[in-house]
């Protein structure tokens, strides 16, 4: 996504939410001139191109209707984690994947934590358990992490090469 297309979205998000706030409280509805709600009808029934409907934002920006304090626009970040217990190494213990199964978001940035006393690593699995170079993390000695965000919908599996009866998957939807 770019960076354009990502403040687009933003304002577009910020404005519909204003408006089904000033649809619900009826508290400061005129204080947003009546052209301005019927650009958003027009624009979400593509009626209007988009660069009216923009124009129609900027001069709520511009009148202060809307403000818009920058420390405030931050995008929300999807964080998850899967947990590498202690014992996770033993063949025949039941250190398994916390949790075996992630289910998330797209989006969501996955921190895998080495939380057993021997090194482990990640390595993205296809369907058939052969490593593939999606995601692939170094030798995690205990307490370290290792990151990758999912962006497309899919069933992941990984493996640890050290100890290839240990696999998990990730989930996302
Ligand atoms: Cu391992």
């Amino acid at each position: 996504m770019n960076d354009r297309f990502m403040k687009i979205s933003i304002i577009v998000m910020i404005f519909s939410t204003l408006l089904v706030s000033l649809t619900v409280q009826d508290v400061t509805a005129e204080s947003v001139p009546e052209w301005v709600k019927n650009n958003a009808l027009w624009y979400g029934q593509g009626d209007i191109s988009e660069s009216e409907f923009l124009n129609a934002i900027k001069f709520l920006i511009d009148s202060g209707i809307i403000i818009i304090e920058d420390s405030k626009i931050n995008l929300k970040v999807m964080e998850a984690q899967v947990i590498i217990p202690n014992g996770n190494f033993d063949v025949s213990g039941s250190g398994f994947y916390k949790p075996l199964n992630l289910e998330i978001n797209k989006n969501t940035k996955v921190t895998w934590v080495n939380d057993d006393s021997v090194p482990h690593n990640i390595q993205s699995q296809d369907e058939l358990g052969k490593v593939t170079d999606m995601f692939n993390s170094p030798p995690l000695n205990t307490g370290d992490r290792f990151e990758y965000t999912f962006e497309e919908e899919g069933v992941y599996h990984y493996y640890c090469s050290f100890h290839p009866w240990r696999v998990g998957v990730v989930t996302v939807q």
